[in-house]
């Protein structure tokens, strides 16, 4: 589905490291019997190789793809390091509970400023880290599976108004500038007037959103 961030962590995976693939795209408000046999909860993304296996859940796709496949490594080699990335992305989870229930509020036309201040409480953990590290990306001084793990959500930060709370956060702030210079980001952007176009047809349930922007 085009407008997914779990879809769009696999294709940013597929896309940096060089994997020829066929994207599928299903309308998630009208489901077709087969997609049931590519995932048993009927979620995307889904991811089906060239020899028929199937494998679900983003982060489990993302992690497959980069054992299995060549090219540049996106999990550090270290366990440790493998395991911290983890954690992160477990404390990255909040931030994404709390930008859903933004979007979600700002549907039904809510008061977010009692939610934006809870975003920016988590949202001020991801300075800390880098602050912490001190490198311009979360895995250290090139992209790793970490970034591409979180980006969807940050790419899509508009659309719960936080922006703002990037001048208080220079190092994420920097940080996003480089991933707006990332090959795959760039082939994965969706202009935030479609995006924000989608949204609300999303939430109305209407079956012509995830066409929403196609000719
Ligand atoms: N944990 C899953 C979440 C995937 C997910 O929630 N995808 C949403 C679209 S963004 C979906 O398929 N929704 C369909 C539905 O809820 O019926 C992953 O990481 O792949």
């Amino acid at each position: 589905m085009r407008f997914c961030p779990y879809v769009q962590r696999t294709r940013l995976v597929l896309i940096c490291k060089g994997i020829k693939h066929e994207v599928v795209n299903i309308n998630l408000k009208s489901k077709p019997d087969w997609f049931f046999e590519k995932h048993p909860l009927g979620l995307v993304p889904s991811l089906e190789t060239p020899d028929g296996k199937i494998i679900f859940d983003s982060q489990i796709i993302c992690d497959y793809l980069d054992e299995a496949y060549p090219g540049k490594k996106l999990n550090p080699e270290d366990p440790y390091e493998k395991a911290e990335q983890k954690m992160l992305l477990v404390h990255f989870n909040t931030i994404t509970s709390s930008w859903l229930a933004i979007v979600c509020a700002k549907n039904k036309n809510e008061d977010i400023t009692e939610l934006k201040k809870s975003f920016f409480e988590k949202f001020k953990m991801l300075e800390e880290e880098l602050t912490k590290k001190n490198t311009p990306y979360f895995g250290g001084e090139t992209v790793s599976m970490i970034d591409y793990m979180m980006w969807p959500w940050i790419d899509r930060l508009y659309l719960c108004d936080v922006t703002e709370y990037l001048e208080k956060t220079p190092r994420i702030k920097a940080w996003i500038k480089l991933m707006l210079q990332d090959p795959a980001v760039k082939e994965t952007f969706i202009e935030p007037q479609i995006m924000s176009g989608f949204m609300p047809l999303y939430f109305q349930g209407s079956i012509d959103a995830v066409d929403y922007g196609l000719d």
